[in-house]
């Protein structure tokens, strides 16, 4: 039995969001947009407004990332769209299903000259899974589910909808779309088989299982395929935490002695991007397992890259029923790097230098980070270290910006992380010069009571590009910042507060006073400006 709706454009709008799981919105005002207002007003669906619609995006797309559902940023006609851009993007990037609502210019006078008149449309439609100008009320539930179907179709992504004017203002009807309805696809059972029997035949296999393992749903088959064919794994972005660090199969450190040691490269739910030197991993033979065909590199040529539901891919895995190659060795081979890295941090994270070093932030820090506390890295080397030093206990609570490594997702991604984890820690890492992006939106979280936890890695300097332009030019330019800025200053006067750090043994009392704070708290940590993070390829 199909349901009628009937109600303005907005109205129809969101009839159809709701159906799709969608449960707030992310927005900064405009008139154009007012009637999705309206009907989110007279039905209590909760309005997060921001200061910048790079927020909206950001704070969208983390409810995505987190969730497993549509986020929805709301943007006004014309600059409201464009400032949204570098969001859609990060959200295209990382395969996140946000859905973007743009009001428009009135279509019946078109080309007049109307305030913000412009297409939309071939802007957004090369970072978006799809893209369409809805012209009429009794269309908007249509496309609403249209886009959203698309947006959660594996491989999932961003999706954008303007309305007109005179159709999100005028009165229509129209069917209620019946929610989302998305049947797997099914990869090849013989391309399947071929990647079980490689991972069991090789003699040094290793796992990297990325984002697509966690929006996918695929954890618990990951864990199953792992355990079964006794393979080390090691995880980047949304899949980190995938299996908990405790894990006997669970690495993070040994990654190089895997990598150049390994004779079969298994890489699950991620590009082979340069974030994995490009699928390049000397003489191993690559694995490549895809949610969706037009995931496989065009750039290697895999031993096998089953393409497909990465739950079932990697059930069939664990079930596994052929011969199979005794790991054990291999697997107390990188234990051992493992934990003599392990060693190593732990004296870095422990060090008592003045000025502070990131590291030892980061070892105060975990002393306070509850198991399920959502981290966000928002920043050059300090960001970096983050991810070497903090270690995920859960999927689904780190959020990078992904590989478009877009600045400034800091604040945007903190409102969405709060949103959805109303009682988590909810940590924010940023540099100082990645602060500059959205700090504003400390004004935002304040108002709207989404308190979080801020720690700025204060070196006075955009880092990770300093760093690198003096070893390339001998000097560098257009690369330096205030030196202690007091931006807890900043937070203060928007609603929150803070304090500054100078010495290594501050960091733990102040860390503690900000989790305890209930409104948005910023740690600001002076650290030694002459730090790099050691890497091999400079350029990000
Ligand atoms: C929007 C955007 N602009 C510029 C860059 C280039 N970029 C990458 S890291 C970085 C430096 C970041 O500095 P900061 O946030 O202070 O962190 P630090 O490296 O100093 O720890 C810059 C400018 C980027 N990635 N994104
Ligand atoms: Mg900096």
């Amino acid at each position: 039995m199909t349901e009628r709706i009937e109600g303005h454009g907005g109205e129809l709008a969101l009839a159809a969001l709701r159906a799709y799981g969608v449960r707030e919105m992310f927005t900064l005002s405009g008139g154009h947009v007012f009637p999705l207002y309206d009907a989110a007003h007279k039905t209590d669906f909760p309005i997060y407004d921001v200061r910048h619609e790079q927020s909206a995006v950001f704070a969208a797309e983390a409810v995505a990332k987190l969730q497993r559902r549509p986020g929805l940023a709301v943007l006004t006609a014309g600059p409201g769209v464009t400032n949204g851009i570098s969001g859609l993007t990060s959200a295209f990037f990382n395969a996140s299903p946000v859905l973007v609502l743009g009001g428009r210019a009135p279509q019946f006078r078109w080309g007049s000259g109307s305030l913000q008149e412009m297409d939309h449309l071939p802007l957004v439609a090369p970072v978006t899974k799809h893209a369409e100008t809805v012209f009429s009320a009794d269309d908007i539930p249509r496309a609403v589910a249209a886009a959203l179907t698309t947006a959660l179709t594996p491989h999932r992504g961003p999706v954008f909808l303007d309305f007109p004017l005179e159709a999100v203002f005028s009165v229509g009807d129209a069917e209620l779309p019946a929610g989302p309805q998305l049947s797997p696809l099914e990869a090849d059972p013989d391309e399947v088989a071929r990647a079980a029997a490689l991972i069991a035949g090789a003699a040094r296999p290793v796992i990297i299982a990325g984002s697509d393992v966690w929006t996918g749903e695929a954890v618990d088959e990951l864990r199953a395929a792992a355990e079964a064919l006794t393979v080390p794994v090691f995880t980047n972005g949304m899949g980190r935490g995938a299996l908990p660090p405790e894990h006997p199969l669970a690495f993070a450190k040994a990654r190089r002695v895997a990598l150049s040691n390994a004779d079969v490269v298994v890489v699950i739910g991620t590009p082979l991007d340069f974030r994995l030197s490009f699928g390049d991993f000397g003489e191993a033979q690559v694995v490549h397992i895809v949610d969706a065909p037009s995931q496989r590199a065009g750039h290697v040529q895999p031993a096998a890259a089953p393409a497909g539901d990465l739950r079932g891919i990697l059930a069939a895995l664990a079930e596994h029923a052929g011969d199979r190659v005794d790991h054990d060795d291999w697997v107390a081979q990188l234990r051992t790097a493992e934990d003599a890295a392990k060693a190593r941090d732990a004296e870095e994270m422990a060090a008592e230098t003045d000025p502070i070093r990131p590291a030892r932030i980061y070892g105060e820090l975990r002393k306070v980070l509850a198991r399920d506390a959502v981290t966000i890295g928002d920043g050059g080397d300090f960001v970096s270290y983050a991810g070497r030093y903090l270690e995920p206990a859960q999927p689904g609570t780190w959020l990078d910006p992904g590989p478009y490594g877009c600045l400034g997702t800091g604040m945007g991604y903190a409102m969405g992380a709060r949103v959805t984890h109303p009682d988590r820690q909810v940590c924010v890492l940023m540099g100082d010069g990645a602060a500059g992006f959205s700090l504003m939106d400390v004004e935002s979280l304040a108002r709207q009571k989404l308190p979080v936890v801020i720690v700025v890695g204060n070196n006075g300097i955009w880092g990770l590009e300093k760093h690198p332009m003096r070893a390339m030019y001998g000097y560098d330019v257009a690369a330096d910042l205030q030196p202690e800025l007091r931006y807890d200053q900043v937070v203060g006067a928007l609603g929150g507060a803070g304090e500054t750090v100078a010495k290594a043994a501050e960091l733990g009392p102040a860390l503690q006073r900000a989790f305890d704070a209930g409104v948005p708290y910023l740690v600001n940590v002076l650290t030694d400006p002459a730090d790099a993070y050691p890497r091999s390829s400079n350029l990000a």
